[in-house]
């Protein structure tokens, strides 16, 4: 019985561990970004993607880039705690109130990462001819060296890190219902980007969830 026992917490130790281990940093210096592969399953992922692609009030993004005024093909939603005002590229974005499934899926990544998010920023790419450029989440109105989030349905996409002085370029495919922590000083030291593809067809939706200054 004694023997019994100690190989099973043996067993549940040792796969706890695997778990663990199999996460490991991206990054080669100045930052952590972990990679949790698909958590959630194929079904949860599914019923999740098709939801967030009706429900949402998807809208296309205005941005500043070098004074000029452009309306992105990629649409976007922000939802936080309370009415945030959140400064993107010279644009001002107010936090709609969470949905429910916005609350689940926070829920379950802050079980993941051991950190609480107060917001987040809601990507829907229709296809590989929308992407998003070399950029930090580095703004004043994120918390300093604070987590971020980045949860991935639909098409799976390649995303790419580029460290800030050497140019160092580390990628990654972001699966169907996958989980990037990005941690510490990763926006400080990296820019990241979603490169545009020609071979995906097929929509993608991107939630990060964020740490806005209050
Ligand atoms: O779609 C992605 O995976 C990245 C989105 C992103 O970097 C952002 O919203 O700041
Ligand atoms: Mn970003």
């Amino acid at each position: 019985m004694h023997s019994c026992d100690t190989r099973i917490k043996y067993k549940i130790i040792k796969s706890i561990f695997l778990i663990e281990s199999q996460i490991t940093n991206l990054l080669s210096e100045d930052g952590i970004a972990y990679y949790y592969g698909k958590i959630l399953t194929f079904d949860d992922a599914n019923g999740y993607f098709h939801s967030l692609l009706q429900n949402i009030p998807w809208k296309n993004d205005e941005v500043f880039v070098l004074g000029k005024h452009i309306v992105t093909k990629r649409k976007t939603a922000w939802y936080g705690d309370s009415n945030y005002v959140y400064i993107y590229s010279n644009t001002i974005k107010q936090a709609l109130p969470w949905t429910r499934e916005l609350v689940n899926i926070k829920q379950i990544v802050e079980n993941l990462s051991n950190t609480k998010f107060n917001s987040c920023l809601l990507n829907l790419y229709h296809d590989g001819n929308e992407g998003m450029g070399w950029h930090s989440d580095d703004e004043k109105s994120i918390e300093d060296n604070s987590s971020i989030a980045s949860v991935s349905f639909g098409a799976e996409r390649k995303f790419s890190f580029k460290h800030k002085q050497s140019n160092k370029t580390i990628s990654v495919l972001l699966e169907h219902g996958s989980l990037l922590l990005m941690k510490d000083a990763t926006q400080k030291n990296w820019l990241h980007s979603l490169p545009k593809s020609r071979k995906i067809t097929r929509p993608r939706i991107n939630l990060t969830f964020r740490r806005m200054v209050t």
